[in-house]
């Protein structure tokens, strides 16, 4: 019988530098010898592409209220699980996620406010038992990381929001972080080839010989 596969999702605020965790470890994992299918979020299905837009675009005339923001984020996700991430865990892949459940939880429930309540029955029927095995949280303080987004350019409708917001959200990543023991926390604001190598260390502590094709 194959072996499932492991789930591994890189979170954080932008300009946290996930793309290029996401790089470093799709890397190591190739010199494991174990396929990888890396997904992002919201995205990663035709479908759940098309709602990843209408989450971004800036829309001037119909403001998106939050909770639908919300149910949009977990209708996308939904299509990933379903099409994408369960049926690469199930054949004995591994997932390596960019953004997964942990943003809804800091960015709807910590900078929106929304109701937790309603956040964990979304997340009971829509994740069921697809948990991420080792989630690496690339910690950044706001200002420093929507500044690295802003030197890219243009900036989509979520990083439009005032700072206030990413303080929220960050300040419920790391709440979450605090609590649950397959979060690890790493400081992003360190130098590029410090965090890899942070991100190198966690996955060899956390995947002792598992990580063998
Ligand atoms: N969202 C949500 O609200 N709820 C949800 O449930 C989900 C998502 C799933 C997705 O946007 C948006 O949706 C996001 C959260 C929300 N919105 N916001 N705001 P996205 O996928 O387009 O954007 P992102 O995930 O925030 O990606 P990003 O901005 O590209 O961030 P990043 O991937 O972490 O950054 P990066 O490209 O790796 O690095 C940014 C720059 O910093 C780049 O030039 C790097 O070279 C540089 N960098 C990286 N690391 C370092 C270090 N260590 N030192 C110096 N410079 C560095």
């Amino acid at each position: 019988m194959t072996k499932p596969g492991k789930f591994i999702v890189v979170e954080g605020l932008e300009g946290a530098g996930k793309s290029s965790a996401i790089a470093t470890i799709r890397q190591w994992l190739q010199q494991q010898n174990v396929q990888v299918v890396c997904t992002r979020e919201p995205g990663g299905t035709p479908l759940a592409e098309k709602l990843r837009n209408l989450v971004k675009q800036v829309d001037n005339d119909e403001q998106l209220a939050p909770q639908t923001e919300l149910l949009l984020m977990y209708a996308a996700r939904v299509q990933l699980l379903t099409n994408v991430i369960r049926p690469a865990l199930n054949r004995g892949d591994w997932v390596l996620a960019d953004r997964h459940d942990m943003s809804s939880r800091a960015y709807q429930g910590g900078g929106r406010q929304l109701d937790e309540q309603l956040i964990n029955n979304l997340r009971s029927t829509v994740l069921g038992n697809t948990r991420p095995d080792l989630t690496l949280y690339l910690d950044i303080d706001p200002a420093v990381g929507l500044s690295r987004a802003a030197a890219r350019g243009e900036l989509d409708r979520i990083e439009q929001e005032q700072l206030a917001f990413f303080v929220r959200t960050r300040q419920k990543y790391l709440q979450i972080a605090a609590t649950e023991p397959d979060i690890v926390s790493l400081d992003a604001s360190q130098p590029l080839e410090i965090v890899q190598q942070n991100i190198i260390n966690a996955l060899q502590q956390h995947f002792k010989g598992q990580a063998d094709g």
